[in-house]
């Protein structure tokens, strides 16, 4: 057993009850805003992580399984341009799937350290994967990476860390956040680098499709953020009278996802009430998605130097070297 997980001071400070507590203030907010929205972190509760798991396997959602499809061919030039005796760091590490495909062909990694800020199910999936990886050292953070967050002290100095981040999640952060996560994350990993999934601009009716399954499962993650309210803010929305609506709007190259009222209600919240008009719409997430150049462009902009670049034949999803000197 190798395991020694730490909480950074961040969360330590902010754990799970000022998440909860996190959640009911930008609910809130968020519905007062014009237009209504709530942040999209907000989907990750135990009910929204499992639905997102049903999404990575819908035929129409083809980033999971292109990306995958990606880090098993090209695993060993991944490895190659990372090098032997790293430190890697996912950021948001979730199931720890994509990252084994990794792990079989890095050349002697000193140690693996998984970022999440679902401690209980961090915690459980690096039993397993320590149970596989017996020599590696594994060292779970359990924090919110978007914040400022401590890393344990590298084992070895000069350290090289590497930082992995699959899944394109950096498609939910606006262009600005994402270029200030970049920024942050190329001085973690000075003289490392990045490897980072990005989902491409396509077609826009593959992207449509992938947000609009026709087993209705991107339609229940997403009013899972009312039943979150209900359960946890003592609300009572009613979901059948809201409606799940996803666009593709080229114009700034992203998915647009909103969840919009079918009829004039109100609803209460707690001891607060909430108008809607018919028609009304909260915006609950956009999904950016990038050229491979206008992905590079990004990276620079950030302080890193894009390197080399997988994607497959029918270019829907790229996973990008970024060096951090
Ligand atoms: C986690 N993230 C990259 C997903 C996406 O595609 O933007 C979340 C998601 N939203 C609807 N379907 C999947």
């Amino acid at each position: 057993m190798n395991i020694n997980v730490s909480r950074s001071t961040h969360a330590l400070h902010h754990g799970r009850a000022a998440r909860d507590h996190g959640f009911a203030r930008a609910f809130l907010e968020g519905m007062k805003a014009a237009p209504k929205r709530v942040p999209c972190k907000y989907f990750y509760d135990a009910r929204g992580s499992a639905l997102f798991d049903a999404i990575c396997e819908l035929p129409e959602y083809y980033q999971t399984r292109t990306e995958l499809a990606l880090l098993a061919e090209a695993a060993g030039e991944m490895a190659q341009v990372i090098g032997a005796n790293v430190e890697l760091i996912e950021f948001g590490a979730g199931a720890l799937t994509k990252v084994r495909l990794l792990l079989d062909a890095l050349e002697t990694p000193l140690a693996y350290i998984p970022i999440d800020i679902s401690g209980d199910y961090l915690t459980k999936v690096c039993a397993a994967l320590d149970r596989d990886y017996p020599d590696l050292r594994l060292h779970p953070v359990i924090a919110d990476f978007t914040r400022p967050f401590v890393l344990p002290a590298p084992l070895l100095e000069p350290v090289r860390r590497v930082g992995f981040f699959p899944g394109s999640t950096i498609g939910n952060f606006t262009r600005e956040e994402a270029v200030a996560f970049l920024k942050t994350t190329s001085g973690i990993l000075k003289g490392g680098g990045l490897l980072i999934g990005a989902d491409l601009i396509k077609d826009p009716a593959v992207l449509h499709a992938a947000y609009n399954d026709t087993a209705g499962v991107t339609a229940a993650f997403n009013k899972n953020l009312l039943a979150r309210a209900n359960r946890e803010l003592d609300a009572e929305f009613n979901l059948d009278s809201f409606s799940h609506y996803a666009l593709y709007n080229p114009a700034v190259a992203r998915i647009e996802m909103y969840l919009v009222s079918t009829r004039q209600q109100r609803v209460r919240i707690g001891d607060a009430f909430v108008d809607f008009e018919e028609g009304e719409a909260i915006h609950t997430e956009d999904s950016h998605k990038y050229s491979i150049e206008s992905f590079r462009a990004l990276a620079w902009e950030a302080g890193f130097v894009p390197r080399q670049v997988w994607c497959d034949e029918q270019r829907l999803f790229s996973v990008h070297w970024l060096e951090a000197d």
